[in-house]
C-alpha cells in the first residue's frame, strides 16, 4: 500500500489545493493513507484511491438530512470519538450535513424550517440518514418530533432525497427498541418506507462502515453492492467467525465455560458463553472500533458477540444461548495450519485444506467433537501453575 500512496502523493500534490491540510486537519501523507485504507476496504481495484481523494478534495458535497428517531445516539457518538483521521472532520467535509437533530445548535422552529429549507433546495438530491427504530403503535405517538411521528416524518423526508441510509441496528431492522415485547412498536425503516434503503447495522455501527459507503456514494454517484438484507456486501459478506483471533481456540476445543474464569483470562474461545460469531456477519475483528489499537472490539475485550448486526439474533436471541455454527470456512488471516505441539491438522484448517463442502462437513463434525469436550486445550498439558484457581487440570 506504502508504493501506491508514494504514487498518489506525487499524482495529487499539484491537484490539491493549498490550504486543504489545513481544512481537513490531517496532514496530506495520513489523508492519502486514509484514502488507500478506504479503497482496500471497499475492495476497490487499484487506481480507486485517487478517484476517492480528488472526489473529497473536489467537495462534491451533497446536502445530508440526518433524523434521530428511536434509539439511544450511540450512532452519532461512535462516529465522533473516533480519531487517525478524525471520522468526524471527515464526514464534515464529504457532506454538508443540513439538519442533524443532536448535533443542531439550533432548535425548534429554527431547526425544523433549516431542514425543510434544506429539503426544498436540495429536492431530489440530498442524502437521508436515519438513527433509530420508527415506532408505530398506537398512532406513533411515542415518538414524536416537532409534532409530527416517526413515520410522518420519515415519509416526508424519504419522498425527496436521492437515497436513504438506515444506520445502525434500530434503523436497519428496529434494533434494541424493537426487542420483545416492543411496546412501543418500533421496527425498521425499510418497513416503513417502501423505496431502497441502504442498511449498515451494528448497535452501533461501525463509523468506518458508514464512512466508506458515502465515499463511494461521493466518488462513483452510487452505493457500493448490497447483500440480499440491503447491507454493503464489502461489509457484512464475512462471518465474524471466520476471522476472530480467538479462532484457533474454537478449533481446538478450548473455551471460555465462565466469565473471569482460566480459559476466559487466557483468551479462549467465548462460543459457550454465547458468542454469536458464528451466526454473524460483519467486519468487527477487522476494522476495530475507536481507533484505540489491536483488539478494540466485543470478543477482543473479552465480552461475547451479540450479533448486533444481525437481524433475528442481536436483540433477540438470549445473550448467553448458544449460537447456531453456520458453516466451516477458512479465516482470511490464519495464525497456525498445524498445532505446534499438536498432533495434526487443526479443523478449520482441514476444510481449508480440502477446499471442498465434502470435506467441510467433515471438519464440521469434528469440530462438532470439539464442542462436546471439556475446555482443557487438545495438545496441551494442563496448566500447573497458582495462575489456574478454577481447577483446569
Ligand atoms: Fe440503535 Fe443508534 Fe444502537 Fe444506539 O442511534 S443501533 S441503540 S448504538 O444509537 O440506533
Ligand atoms: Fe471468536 Fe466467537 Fe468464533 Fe469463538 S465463537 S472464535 S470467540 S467469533
Ligand atoms: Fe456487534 Fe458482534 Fe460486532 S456484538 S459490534 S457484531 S462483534
Amino acid at each position: 500500500m506504502r508504493d501506491g500512496v508514494e504514487q498518489m502523493i506525487q499524482q495529487l500534490n499539484g491537484e490539491m489545493p493549498a490550504g486543504t491540510e489545513r481544512e481537513l486537519g490531517l496532514s496530506r501523507r495520513v489523508f492519502l493513507q486514509f484514502c488507500a485504507g478506504m479503497a482496500a476496504t471497499l475492495g476497490l481495484p487499484a487506481g480507486a484511491e485517487a478517484a476517492i481523494a480528488r472526489s473529497i478534495v473536489a467537495k462534491r458535497r451533497p446536502s445530508v438530512i440526518w433524523l434521530h428517531l428511536s434509539e439511544c445516539t450511540g450512532c452519532t457518538e461512535s462516529m465522533l470519538i473516533s480519531e487517525h483521521p478524525a471520522i468526524d472532520k471527515l464526514i464534515l467535509e464529504l457532506v454538508s450535513l443540513d439538519y442533524h437533530e443532536t448535533l443542531f445548535a439550533g432548535a425548534g422552529k429554527q431547526a425544523e424550517a433549516a431542514r425543510k429549507a434544506s429539503m426544498a433546495a436540495n429536492k431530489g438530491k440530498y442524502l437521508l440518514v436515519v438513527e433509530g427504530a420508527v415506532s408505530t403503535k398506537d398512532g406513533g405517538i411515542y415518538c414524536k418530533i416537532g409534532g409530527r411521528t416517526a413515520t410522518e416524518l420519515l415519509n416526508e423526508c424519504a419522498k425527496d432525497a436521492a437515497a436513504v441510509i438506515a444506520l445502525g441496528s434500530c434503523a436497519s431492522w428496529g434494533g434494541m427498541p424493537s426487542a420483545q415485547p416492543n411496546p412501543t412498536g418500533c421496527t425498521g425503516v425499510s418497513e416503513v418506507w417502501k423505496g431502497p434503503v441502504v442498511n449498515i447495522p451494528g448497535c452501533p455501527p461501525n463509523p468506518y462502515n458508514f464512512l466508506s459507503t458515502v465515499v463511494h456514494y461521493i466518488t462513483f454517484g452510487r452505493f457500493p453492492d448490497l447483500d440480499n438484507q440491503g447491507r454493503p456486501k464489502f461489509a457484512y459478506s464475512r462471518l465474524i467467525h471466520e476471522n476472530c483471533e480467538r479462532r484457533p481456540h474454537f478449533d481446538n476445543g478450548r473455551f471460555a465455560e465462565e466469565f473471569g474464569d482460566f480459559g476466559h483470562r487466557s483468551g479462549w474461545c467465548l462460543y459457550r458463553l454465547g458468542c454469536k460469531g458464528p451466526e454473524t456477519y460483519a467486519n468487527c475483528p477487522a476494522v476495530l472500533f475507536g481507533d484505540a489499537g489491536g483488539g478494540c472490539w466485543p470478543v477482543g475485550t473479552g465480552h461475547p458477540c451479540i450479533g448486533c448486526t444481525e437481524r433475528g439474533i442481536g436483540f433477540e436471541k438470549p445473550i448467553h444461548s448458544l449460537a447456531e455454527l453456520k458453516f466451516v470456512t477458512s479465516p482470511a488471516f490464519y495464525p497456525h495450519i498445524v498445532e505446534e505441539q499438536g498432533k495434526g491438522v487443526s479443523v478449520a484448517a482441514a476444510a481449508v485444506l480440502a477446499g471442498g463442502v465434502g470435506i467441510a462437513i467433515g471438519a464440521a463434525a469434528a469440530m462438532a467433537k470439539n464442542l462436546g469436550k471439556g475446555s482443557k486445550p487438545e495438545n496441551k498439558p494442563a496448566p500447573k501453575s497458582e495462575d489456574s484457581p478454577d481447577g483446569e487440570e
